[in-house]
């Protein structure tokens, strides 16, 4: 039987995803802004739909539009890759009762794991530590909060049950921040997702970022792919990961690879997922779940040889393929740099003709990219132009590998963070992996100021 997938994303996802769909002969249709005319995998698609003006509410993020060009195309599923639909839940529901197969896990599943208290109490049945803190119904009694959180221990963290990925969260140090801050991040929680409910968490203070790539069939069949270290990062915006994470504890790691399956059979997952953590003094605390492919899911890629993207089509159509962690071997280690078309200090979007551009090659390189020579980026979009991942044996030799390839690849028209990546393969505390999530913003910048 032949298929017909429908890609509604943009950029280098889009491409990524249309290489794998002729890789397993399946037709697609790309769809496209008014503002994104020109994008490269345009030319690789089988059929092409514009979808609206270049403004990604009424585009990427316009379900009836998007469904209209399905219908029309006669599509059997949608792949939403990552960012506009791709963790919507009603969107996944729209494509269920229109007929069309959401390329991943289905409606309920990216609600109830939307739901961050919902996705903790998942985590721990599964018996994965979670961060300690309080997710009850809070009283209305000022003392009696008080006595919650003082339970909890200061500093805590205020987090929508609504939010994720760094949104709907507050920070508060000590008592007399706590009522004040309660209020308000229940206010914004209710403006931004139509929903006030909160928890509160044990303030992990220097952690590093790790997370946990699952591949699981819908069927009970489930594997892991290791892990992935996410700490280089500003503002919830990661700059620089890799796999696997280094120095953690083989006994922990194993157990916790092992919860996390056991978390995704429980709920008879379907789909490619990522179980995000928080590590600190040899402790793993989950903190949230992404039913989604990630943007740095090559990583994972380049250190087991097992294609995600192709993982998650043939899941998703019921093409076989065999999910036996038996199969999955790791082999030395990857790192990608996010290429963002930004000033690498201020971080201010950096939109315009790209008049030159030259990719970097060769041995244990890969480019995922949509840019050429003669490409406009638009400002519309997050700034994510490309992504350059090495490959070695060793940590180190992936570091020199990647100074290579940056010193090949450059760009003209256009500021990018190009520099910032050359600076931090330089540099003595990600060399040594001393860094934590705060390095960059904290340690890194300050020294270069
Ligand atoms: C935390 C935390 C410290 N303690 N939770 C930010 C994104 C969201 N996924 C969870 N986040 C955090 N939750 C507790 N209890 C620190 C962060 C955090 C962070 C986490 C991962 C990667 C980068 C980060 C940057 C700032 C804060």
């Amino acid at each position: 039987m032949s298929h017909k997938v429908l890609i509604a994303n943009r950029g280098e996802i889009a491409l990524r995803a249309i290489r794998a769909c002729k890789e397993l002969g399946i037709k697609t249709v790309a769809v496209y802004s008014q503002g994104d005319k020109n994008l490269k995998h345009l030319k690789f698609a089988d059929e092409t739909v514009c979808i609206g003006p270049a403004s990604p509410l009424e585009s990427y993020l316009n379900a009836p539009s998007i469904l209209s060009a399905a219908e029309v195309t006669n599509t059997d599923a949608i792949y939403p890759g990552y960012g506009f639909l791709a963790e919507d839940f009603s969107f996944a529901e729209k494509c269920e009762e229109s007929g069309f197969k959401f390329i991943g896990p289905n409606s309920e599943t990216i609600k109830m794991m939307g739901d961050k208290i919902t996705a903790k109490s998942i985590a721990e049945k599964a018996g994965i530590q979670v961060v300690p803190g309080y997710k009850d119904d809070l009283p209305d009694d000022p003392d009696k909060i008080h006595a919650i959180a003082k339970n909890v221990g200061y500093p805590l963290m205020i987090k929508a049950t609504a939010g994720g990925g760094g949104r709907g969260m507050r920070l508060i140090e000590s008592e007399d921040e706590l009522l004040d801050g309660l209020e308000i991040t229940m206010q914004e929680a209710m403006n931004a997702f139509g929903n006030k409910v909160v928890y509160f968490e044990k303030f992990i203070s220097n952690p590093r970022h790790i997370e946990v790539q699952i591949v699981a069939d819908g069927k009970g069949n489930v594997i892991h792919l290791g892990t992935r270290d996410c700490s280089i990062q500003r503002r919830h915006q990661k700059l620089i990961e890799e796999a696997p994470a280094s120095n953690i504890n083989p006994e922990l790691l194993s157990n916790t690879l092992d919860a996390c399956l056991k978390l995704c059979k429980d709920i008879n997952y379907e789909g490619v997922g990522t179980l995000e953590f928080l590590y600190e003094n040899n402790a793993f605390y989950f903190i949230e779940m992404n039913t989604r492919i990630q943007v740095e899911h090559p990583v994972s890629e380049m250190i087991t040889g097992f294609d995600l993207v192709k993982a998650q089509l043939k899941i998703a159509l019921g093409i076989p393929t065999t999910l036996d962690q038996s199969k999955i071997s790791f082999r030395g280690h990857a790192i990608e740099c996010r290429i963002n078309a930004e000033n690498p200090r201020t971080f201010t979007p950096s939109p315009g003709l790209i008049t030159k551009m030259h990719p970097p090659g060769g041995f244990g390189i890969r480019f995922d990219s949509h840019i050429y020579s003669g490409y406009e980026v638009p400002p519309y979009y997050d700034s994510l132009l490309a992504k350059i991942i090495t490959t070695a044996n060793s940590r180190s030799s992936c570091i020199k590998r990647m100074m290579s390839a940056l010193d090949e690849f450059f760009v003209e028209g256009i500021e990018t963070n190009h520099s910032l990546h050359q600076e931090l393969m330089h540099d003595d505390v990600f060399n040594q992996n001393n860094h934590t999530i705060n390095y960059l913003e904290n340690e890194f910048f300050k020294n270069y100021e």
